[in-house]
């Protein structure tokens, strides 16, 4: 009986140690950045699937190409369009959320690099956890939607 505890207990210590560190499995497509001319900020849009079992949320992003990157939702107040700041962005398990215009977006802010439409943009999400997810972004003009 001893004996069979013994190994119950090492049989347990060694299926937790297998267990993977929680990881975000978010999936990232259609992503594209909606570049304007100058110094003027460009707007991030892209879907998001969460293939995990836990919800997981964006927290903010950064790219070599902007010099900040913020998450802005947009909104319509007294018939005017706004933006304001958004502190995280959660996407339960298996669901599709969506970044895309009129609504949330990235705010890429200070170009450090002049961009052509067509270029592609690295871009990390960042998410809670403090874990990063890469992807790119295609630079797209300020037309497209
Ligand atoms: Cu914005």
């Amino acid at each position: 009986m001893r004996m069979f505890k013994g190994t119950l207990v090492a049989g347990l210590l060694s299926l937790l140690a297998a267990t993977p560190v929680l990881a975000a499995e978010l999936e990232i497509s259609d992503a594209r950045l909606r570049m304007l001319p100058g110094d003027r900020p460009g707007a991030g849009y892209f879907k998001l699937y969460n293939a995990g079992d836990e919800p997981a949320a964006v927290v903010g992003a950064e790219t070599n190409a902007y010099a900040s990157v913020e998450l802005h939702m947009s909104m319509e107040k007294d018939g005017m369009a706004m933006m304001h700041g958004v502190e995280r962005f959660e996407v339960p398990p298996g669901e599709t959320r969506e970044f895309a215009p009129q609504g949330y977006h990235l705010m890429f802010m200070k170009p450090q690099q002049s961009l052509n439409v067509g270029d592609e943009v690295e871009v990390r999400l960042i998410l809670e956890g403090d874990e990063r997810v890469e992807t790119t972004f295609e630079v797209v003009s300020p037309a497209a939607l």
